[in-house]
């Protein structure tokens, strides 16, 4: 059983789906540039068309409504909106385009959950800093702000930020995500702490202009894979399975969530091997300062994308340079049991959802929860009948509904990602994580249900409304 007004939903994100990367007036973003570059994705595929949702929306639209979900969650593209990423020009185009979506959805009674920035920050921001620099907050917080007067009279669900550990890490400092940097050791700190400092300013925002008259509801969506030590009667390893957890989910939910700062394992870390390495200078982990928005509190409600689980181990660094592998000094391995599907990241592990509940409602102070993300990958030989995909929901889904009543987990709701096929960054085309197949080698790009949609479609049905039919 789940609650009787549970959010049952899909997400997408518009460099993922949209295409029209020049259409209409949209200014550029780091993806657009950093796919145009050779070696950087996959086949040199790009976001150029995509799924062209920003052509083939109705379509988009019906599966949807074939699902039957009660909520979408979409993403906005600031270069759609604010070509050069400022206020100062507004691309109306791209307010029409966004005004259709959320009118087609809640006339479908499906309401939108909307993520402000989903990894694709204006290619101009980028030349002025981007996410390195501190003023990318205030630029930020006034996009977000101009989102909230132009939608939030519909919009009720905000995210501000989408993984900002992810756009850290993978976009600073293994430079396999836009915009590619690989300043190890140092610029994903600063990164996550702009974040930190922009999603607080746009929180505030909406906390004092925006939700008196709105009344929604804004976080930031944290990811984070379950760890559990690779003994679990080890010390070392349980502590190398909790440095990781602070690594990861910590460092986002700690300052949000906990104290408006740092968890304190890893501000250790992180100085004690500049020391032994001799790095000269202030911290790396940078601190808030009065100048800065209060972090703390400034969420109303938690926003989980889950995909897995590791085994962890003390180890796995790189050496004798600064990295973030070293300063948190956990190995992350898979348990042999767990069965991989498509990307070799990918272990199905559904009992470490439940599990990374339970510690979310212990250590965050039971919030409320939308798991925005999770999903199950295919590569290579398409299957439309994907009964793998069909078993993970089904058993991920229970795992919810056990943290929900056995566990005491406040869970609000559950996004499957994704209701496509769609650009998988790095991997191009050549991974699949829709409950919908898209057919890109056809010019009409079509959307075709897999066996897994229809079951999740089928689950959404028996429970939506409350009771099990
Ligand atoms: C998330 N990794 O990103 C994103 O929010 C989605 O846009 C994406 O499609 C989805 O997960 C599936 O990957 C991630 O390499 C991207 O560990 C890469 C990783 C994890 C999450």
């Amino acid at each position: 059983m789940f609650p009787r007004d549970f959010a049952w939903g899909a997400g997408t994100a518009a460099y993922q789906i949209e295409g029209g990367w020049q259409a209409d007036g949209k200014g550029p973003s780091i993806w657009d540039a950093f796919c145009h570059e050779n070696g950087r994705v996959f086949g040199e595929q790009n976001g150029d068309v995509a799924c062209n949702s920003y052509e083939l929306w109705e379509k988009d639209l019906e599966c949807i409504q074939r699902l039957g979900v009660t909520h979408y969650r979409l993403s906005l593209s600031w270069a759609r909106l604010l070509p050069d990423g400022t206020t100062r020009h507004v691309n109306q185009t791209g307010v029409q385009y966004y005004n259709k979506v959320i009118d087609d959805l809640l006339a479908c009674d499906v309401s939108p959950m909307v993520t402000l920035y989903h990894f694709d920050l204006p290619q101009t921001l980028q030349d002025q800093g981007g996410w390195k620099s501190p003023g990318i907050a205030t630029l930020f917080d006034s996009y977000a702000k101009f989102c909230f007067q132009t939608f939030g009279d519909r919009v009720k669900l905000w995210i501000t930020i989408n993984e900002p550990h992810v756009c850290a890490k993978l976009g600073h400092e293994d430079g396999i995500h836009a915009p590619g940097l690989k300043e190890k050791g140092t610029a994903a700190y600063l990164v996550g702490h702009n974040m930190l400092r922009a999603h607080a300013m746009a929180w505030h925002s909406y906390n004092s202009v925006y939700r008196p008259q709105q009344k929604g509801a804004v976080s930031l969506a944290l990811n984070s894979d379950w760890f559990e030590p690779s003994d679990q009667h080890c010390n070392e390893d349980i502590a190398a399975a909790e440095r990781d957890l602070a690594f990861t989910l910590g460092w986002f939910a700690w300052p949000v969530f906990v104290t408006g700062d740092y968890p304190e394992v890893m501000r250790t870390a992180i100085d004690a091997r500049s020391a032994k390495l001799r790095y000269n200078g202030a911290s790396r982990l940078p601190s808030f300062s009065s100048d800065d928005p209060a972090i703390l509190g400034t969420a109303d409600f938690f926003a989980l994308n889950y995909y897995t689980s590791r085994k962890v181990k003390p180890g796995g660094g790189c050496g004798e340079t600064l990295c973030i592998k070293s300063d948190r000094d956990a190995e992350e391995v898979l348990d042999s049991s767990w069965p991989i599907c498509g990307v070799s990241w990918l272990a199905v592990v559904p009992y470490g959802l439940r599990k990374l509940l339970k510690y979310i409602k212990d250590t965050f102070n039971n919030p409320e929860v939308y798991i925005t993300e999770n999903g199950f990958s295919q590569v290579g030989q398409l299957q439309m009948e994907d009964v793998q995909r069909c078993e993970f929901y089904k058993d991920t889904i229970m795992e919810v509904a056990k943290a929900i009543h056995q566990d005491g987990v406040n869970v609000r709701g559950y996004f499957a990602w994704s209701l496509m096929d769609n650009f998988e960054w790095a991997d191009g085309f050549s991974v699949r994580f829709g409950l919908f197949h898209v057919d890109f080698s056809d010019a009409k790009l079509r959307r075709t249900i897999y066996r897994s949609g229809r079951e999740y479609s089928k689950i959404i049905a028996k429970y939506k409304s409350g009771q099990p039919k």
